[in-house]
């Protein structure tokens, strides 16, 4: 595989209207997850992209399995449980795009992947391990599944990139501190927002992110910065990547997550850390014009289209 994940899948129930959810009356059934999106987005880009995952035995599990693996996704690590139900998230649309979700998410699966049951022979063989603040904001069990597999895949000579991802409906700023600075010695590509920097080292001042940055020992340390595009920290600055401009945001949800996936594929592909951004600022901008948390992510050559190095043709 080029680039593999551990995380949770979980059905996303899209609302057909805008608005609080008490007065939603019809859902779209999609499904979501913060580093399956990733995967999707790698695999459509063009990356050889596997899961590490669990998911009940029930209809919703096979659903999300079958979409996963029409994507082209290796499932061979993703198992169905029995006596555990899929996760759940309904998604709440304001009028500017922006989301609110509530989980259902309680005893999910992925409570049977423990460090023992890690597919250490396939972690081995990727060239990227991907990981975010999702999957051990759930349980302490999952906070100590991505060390070991960092851990693992560090001393392998496996990259690993991680987004901090910090739900604060799982957890707490501190409980997110605590664990993903844990993370960061293992980690080469730090893909985070802004305030999840602020969050993990605890300050807001450059200056003092720079020295914290300075403690490790990362390849890239990237801002996403939404509509503005992108940061990398480089010689004790941030050097901007601008973004694209967008008529219409639909969704935003998946869209960090898209420009995720094209930073690791471009990483892949061997490009240079602008050419990177450029094309990740691209993905970034194509998710949030569609809704759902990953029907955006674009294949290679949708993404040639929206930067004018190919033509469209529609009919
Ligand atoms: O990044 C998008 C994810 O947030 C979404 O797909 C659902 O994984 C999810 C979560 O836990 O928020």
């Amino acid at each position: 595989m080029d680039i593999i994940t551990i995380g949770d899948g979980m059905i996303t129930f899209d609302p057909i209207s805008k608005g609080p959810l008490r007065f939603v009356h019809q859902f779209e059934r999609k499904i979501g997850g913060a580093e399956l999106n990733v995967m999707i987005g790698c695999a459509r880009l063009g990356a050889k992209a596997g899961w590490i995952s669990r998911l009940g035995n029930d209809e919703f599990g096979r659903h999300i399995l079958n979409t996963v693996r029409g994507e082209g996704i290796d499932i061979s690590e993703v198992k169905l449980m029995e006596n555990y139900s899929t996760s759940l998230n309904f998604k709440e649309i304001q009028e500017s795009g922006d989301s609110k979700t509530f989980y259902y998410r309680q005893k999910s699966p992925t409570e049977t992947l423990t460090i023992e049951s890690l597919p250490f022979d396939y972690i081995k063989k990727a060239k990227i391990l991907h990981v975010s603040g999702v999957f051990p904001a759930i349980t302490e069990q999952n906070r100590q599944v991505i060390l070991k597999a960092i851990q693992f895949a560090k001393k392998s000579g496996v990259k690993v990139a991680l987004d901090p991802n910090i739900r604060l409906k799982l957890w707490s700023k501190e409980q997110a501190r605590q664990t993903l600075t844990q993370y960061l010695p293992y980690v080469d590509y730090l893909l985070t927002g802004r305030e999840e920097l602020e969050i993990l080292f605890d300050t807001n001042e450059d200056t003092e992110l720079f020295g914290h940055i300075e403690n490790y020992n990362f390849e890239h340390v990237i801002v996403k910065e939404g509509a503005k595009g992108a940061s990398y920290y480089k010689n004790n600055k941030w050097n901007v990547v601008t973004g694209f401009p967008v008529n219409k945001v639909v969704d935003t949800v998946g869209a960090g997550d898209g420009f995720g996936a094209a930073f690791l594929y471009g990483k892949l592909q061997g490009w240079d850390i602008e050419k990177i951004l450029q094309i990740a600022n691209a993905v970034g901008a194509m998710v949030v014009q569609v809704q759902g948390d990953n029907e955006g992510l674009p294949y290679f050559e949708e993404v040639e289209m929206f930067l004018g190095k190919r033509d469209y043709i529609e009919r």
